[in-house]
């Protein structure tokens, strides 16, 4: 049986359709109601429509990435408990219209972070970025966060005035679009004023209290999923390490071991992103799937290449500093424990996470999602289609 193929689509204005994706390959689309506001219910009416459309492309409605977690909830402050009891009711109703897995994260203010939406590859595809340089020039010169220099070394502040000073107002404006404009999937964007004030909301909620209050909020929602039947999966930091003086509490194995153990119930799982946990290089891959498989209930692939100064961008999928065949290979001897303990939760979706900007995605006017292009994911997926089936083939 192979792990179930599945896309990230954005909704009826995704410029990729749901043929597009049909015609990749993929059986299962991962969709959110991107519509609705952060923290309010999603009422199953709207939940059946849209499940009807992506059934009416010949495609299941496989994960629900994502119900956003309301700021109040991570901070437990204002009406956090009224956030809660909503996500409850969005659960609910997920599981009412007969969906089963819904992926959330627990980043402070940013959903995921880069600099830079268009590196270009030597081959001249773009890819996905993060300049550690730039983004320190960010916090430091153009945001202006008070006590930002104290988390930099003066090696590292040197190499952020260099890009301040060699950059052009154009760069810079860029540079702050990128960072708080909202990247595909993130709910929220900010201009710097509103930035600023966002982060000081967590100026009393450091890691100790940040991991708290995510596991009260995993022991409050998944006794919700495991009577509605849904696999909660949580997606890891991205990058996987504080930045910004914001608290990072999912960015390491032993991370996910405490959010594990905080509640332990297959309802209660992870979302296995190689991209963002393999940003670092202590954390084992191929090891996290041997030992936390069990728990693992949707997964995105993608391989990043990083360098001795923190910086690292989107590699092809199966090139990067990522061993894709040992975490394949793990994913697929983990599908077949499933099998043979007789688990229900044996579809094992995941997504070709990202892609490069390429062939005729590259056309100048061509709208396309940062990291969501439909050619470059087409590689990726047939990429790791492939090197499922060789596995497959061999252990048989
Ligand atoms: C980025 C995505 C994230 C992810 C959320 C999950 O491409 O992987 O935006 O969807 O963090 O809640």
């Amino acid at each position: 049986m192979a792990l179930e193929q599945t896309w990230r689509w954005f909704g009826p204005n995704d410029p990729v359709s749901l043929s597009d994706v049909r015609q990749a390959g993929a059986t299962g689309i991962v969709n959110a109601l991107h519509q609705i506001p952060n923290g309010v219910v999603w009422e199953l009416d709207d939940i059946l429509e849209r499940k009807q459309i992506i059934e009416a492309a010949g495609l299941t409605w496989s994960v629900i990435e994502s119900i956003p977690v309301h700021e109040a909830i991570k901070t437990r402050s204002g009406d956090f408990k009224k956030y809660i009891e909503n996500y409850k009711q969005s659960i609910r109703n997920l599981a009412k219209a007969g969906l089963d897995t819904v992926c959330y994260n627990f980043m402070p203010i940013l959903d995921w972070t880069r600099t830079d939406l268009d590196f270009e590859l030597p081959d001249g595809s773009r890819a996905l970025r993060f300049d550690s340089a730039e983004f320190a020039a960010f916090e430091l010169y153009l945001l202006k966060r008070p006590g930002a220099e104290n988390h930099y070394s003066s090696e590292q502040i040197q190499r952020a005035k260099t890009w301040f000073d060699q950059s052009s107002p154009a760069q810079r404006e860029k540079l702050i679009r990128n960072v708080i404009a909202g990247l595909p999937g993130s709910e929220e964007s900010f201009t710097l004023v509103s930035f600023q004030q966002a982060l000081d909301t967590y100026e009393h909620v450091g890691e100790t209290e940040l991991r708290e209050h995510l596991y009260e909020f995993i022991r409050e929602i998944t006794p919700v999923a495991e009577e509605a039947g849904v696999n909660l999966s949580i997606h890891p930091d991205d990058p996987p390490y504080p930045i910004l003086g914001l608290p990072r509490v999912v960015s390491t194995e032993s991370d996910a071991k405490q959010l594990l153990a905080a509640y332990e119930s297959p309802n209660n799982g992870l979302c296995f992103c190689t991209g963002s946990y393999g940003v670092r290089e202590d954390n084992d891959l191929v090891g996290m799937v041997e030992r936390l498989g069990d728990r693992i209930n949707f997964i995105h692939l993608r391989a990043t290449r990083r360098d001795e100064f923190g910086n690292f961008y989107e590699a092809d999928h199966l090139d990067g500093d990522v061993d894709m065949f040992g975490v394949m290979k793990a994913l697929v001897l983990e599908q077949k424990n499933r099998i043979e303990q007789g688990r229900k939760d044996v579809r094992m979706p995941f997504r070709p996470d990202h892609g490069h900007k390429m062939l005729d995605d590259l056309q100048i006017g061509k709208k396309t999602n940062p990291g969501y292009t439909a050619i470059g994911r087409l590689r990726g997926l047939a990429e790791l289609r492939g090197l499922e089936l060789g596995i497959e083939g061999f252990l048989k």
